[in-house]
């Protein structure tokens, strides 16, 4: 099928269903927190009644996004027959919410390691961002593009595409960004929200994470353990893109940051590579997911054992 035919199916849906449930991954990142807000404004205009759920609170740095304010966090989706638009899940699990089973889905997503698991899929690995694709569906759509849509849309491929750096980055994702700044997306003021509002925490943070820093060959990782994270006054978001400064050292090929989490045996992994390796295949190994330059997956403790099973896989990959 190819992306016409998706989004056309995508539309007859959404103008023929007077209500939606949308929903993203657990640990929102920008892409989820901007494109549920974006879609949400294109099926306010289409007149669907829209409810927005999250597993996990939406990050400081997405606090001024136009609309934050309609995301209701929930783990445990109460009983009915309302559709749910998935937007950047390779499955269910990945919601973190409880009640999706047996509901009517359809899935939007961008992962290399994206499943068919909807009643509806459009899956587009190459796309930077499911921003991208929300704003293909707007287009479509024929709604007006808002400076609140724009500023959504822009927001998540800013963070997705790693500040315009990561592979999938070309002139389409420049061409999209030409468009939402002429809609009324401010980059500047995006760009500072986004990356010069940093608790000192997460600084703090990064201070310890770059002293545990390990670089062997083509390999970097770091870790940060829950006593850590209570030292510098640290919560989980604060270890958001640690991995890109290992990434960031010239001859290192793939990295791994590893977070304790509290109260389990378990280590959350954010891995990176500069393209040699297959990052998604490796999470897959572990039961997660994500890209070929940047995936995740969580590992059962202790530091020592996980650190040990992931270099294994990488090492392996850079042979
Ligand atoms: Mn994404």
């Amino acid at each position: 099928m190819t992306a016409q035919d998706s989004i056309a199916e995508l539309l007859q849906e959404f103008r023929s269903t007077p209500r939606f449930l949308i929903t993203s991954h657990a640990r929102p990142d920008g892409d989820a927190v901007g494109s549920v807000l974006a879609i949400a404004e294109i099926l306010d205009q289409l007149g669907c009644e829209t409810q927005i759920v999250l597993a996990d609170p939406v990050p400081a740095i997405y606090h001024e996004l136009p609309g934050v304010q309609r995301i209701r966090i929930a783990t445990t989706l109460e009983p009915d027959d309302t559709p749910i638009i998935v937007l950047e899940c390779d499955s269910i699990q990945r919601t973190g919410l409880q009640g999706l089973e047996g509901r009517r889905l359809i899935n939007i997503d961008h992962h290399a390691s994206g499943r068919t698991y909807g009643d509806l899929n459009w899956i587009d690995d190459a796309a930077c961002a499911v921003a991208a694709m929300v704003y293909h569906i707007a287009i479509a759509a024929k709604v007006h593009i808002t400076p609140a849509m724009a500023t959504c849309l822009y927001a998540a491929i800013l963070s997705d595409t790693g500040s315009f750096t990561y592979p999938s980055t070309d002139a389409g994702t420049f061409a999209l960004a030409h468009s939402l700044a002429l809609h009324g997306a401010d980059p500047s003021r995006i760009a500072r929200d986004l990356y010069f509002s940093n608790p000192v925490s997460k600084i703090r943070l990064l201070g310890v994470a770059l002293t545990n820093m390990q670089c062997e060959g083509r390999l970097a990782w770091s870790w940060i353990t829950c006593d850590q994270m209570e030292q510098t006054n640290a919560v989980a978001e604060d270890c958001e893109g640690v991995v890109n400064y290992l990434i960031g050292i010239a001859g290192v090929e793939s990295a791994v940051f590893l977070r304790e989490v509290p109260s389990t045996n378990e280590f959350r992994l954010s891995i990176r590579s500069k393209g040699k390796v297959d990052v998604a295949q490796i999470a897959e190994v572990f039961g997660g997911g994500g890209h070929r330059s940047a995936s995740g997956c969580t590992l059962q403790g202790p530091l020592e054992s996980a650190t040990e099973r992931i270099l294994a896989q990488l090492r392996t990959g850079l042979c």
